[in-house]
């Protein structure tokens, strides 16, 4: 055989092998593509940096770029929340884009960032904080979001619901009810305030409160699914996050008590939520915040 054949043989291979390699790659990232199957909240959502309303009049600022020159007095610290949060990696760039030099984020998590700005604000102190809406604490103290011009927080967030691969199309029944589970953002923040407001209580006893109280939404949530036993047990993940301690609880309550589903609730890391819900231990999550809140997930796993 002369080696013009060896060249052309060799390079057939080659290509063979490749579009066998792109077709098992391309295979396996479909399994892997988590699917979005309702939206929580539409636009409504909203991250940013949050200062006590005194601290906006009394330094005379109402933008992050008015920080910098006062970083002093803010102990030249933004109390942030877990690792992992988009809330954080969009303030690592806020630090940057507004060149908050003498500024490093804390890591912390929810409730401590709460108890610090509960404490700094009783005390009338000078405080930064990462925060969200929806949030229950915005209703019980005045509290002022910094302006972002350089949109570093993006614009107008939504909160989704998702499922590992393949679950709706095995399952109608939840489909619908997940396409359904919408709320306002004033129906949002009451549901939050209502389990603020009834901390004595546990959670799932508090949002099930709350959906009987409110049953025009819980008539449009439920469609046309009537209650049957033992439809299958449903794993949502969440972090605890209030808004989605929340929308979480909510959900297990209607999925229980109106469709028969028996649903566990799995406090998780925000990273090994995603990846779990990748790869199927987990069904369903209603706290995923997009487009940028959890863009390096969703490019990761969506
Ligand atoms: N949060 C609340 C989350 C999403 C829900 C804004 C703290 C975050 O990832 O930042």
């Amino acid at each position: 055989m002369n080696s013009k054949y060896i060249k052309i043989g060799a390079v057939a291979v080659i290509v063979i092998l490749l579009a066998a390699g792109v077709m098992l790659f391309a295979g396996n990232t479909d399994d892997k593509k988590i699917e979005k199957v309702g939206t929580v909240l539409d636009n409504g959502a909203k991250c940013g940096l949050v200062i006590p309303t005194y601290v906006a009049t009394e330094l005379n600022i109402s933008s992050i770029s008015d920080l910098e020159q006062y970083a002093s007095e803010f102990n030249n610290t933004i109390i942030g929340i877990d690792a992992g949060a988009g809330i954080m990696s969009m303030t690592e760039k806020a630090i940057e884009d507004y060149n908050l030099n003498s500024f490093t984020l804390q890591t912390s998590s929810e409730s401590s960032m709460l108890a610090a700005l509960i404490d700094a604000y009783e005390s009338h102190e000078i405080i930064v904080v990462t925060l969200w809406t929806p949030h229950w604490i915005g209703g019980e103290y005045n509290l002022t979001y910094l302006e972002d011009p350089d949109y570093a927080y993006g614009t107008a967030e939504s909160i989704e619901s998702w499922s590992r691969p393949g679950l709706s199309a095995n399952d109608p029944v939840l489909a619908e009810i997940m396409s359904n589970y919408e709320y306002n953002l004033s129906e949002f923040n009451s549901l939050l305030s209502y389990i603020a407001n009834n901390n004595d209580k546990d959670i799932q006893t508090a949002a099930g409160e709350w959906v009987e109280a409110h049953p025009d939404l819980l008539s449009k949530w439920i469609g046309s699914v009537e209650y049957q036993e033992g439809r299958g047990t449903i794993k949502i993940g969440l972090v605890d996050w209030a808004c989605a301690m929340g929308s979480s609880n909510a959900l297990k309550y209607v999925l229980e008590t109106y469709a028969g589903y028996d649903v566990t609730l799995m406090s998780l890391n925000v990273g090994v939520m995603y990846e779990g819900l990748s790869n199927g231990e987990i069904d369903l999550i209603t706290t995923a915040w997009v487009p940028l809140t959890h863009a390096q997930y969703m490019e990761k796993y969506a």
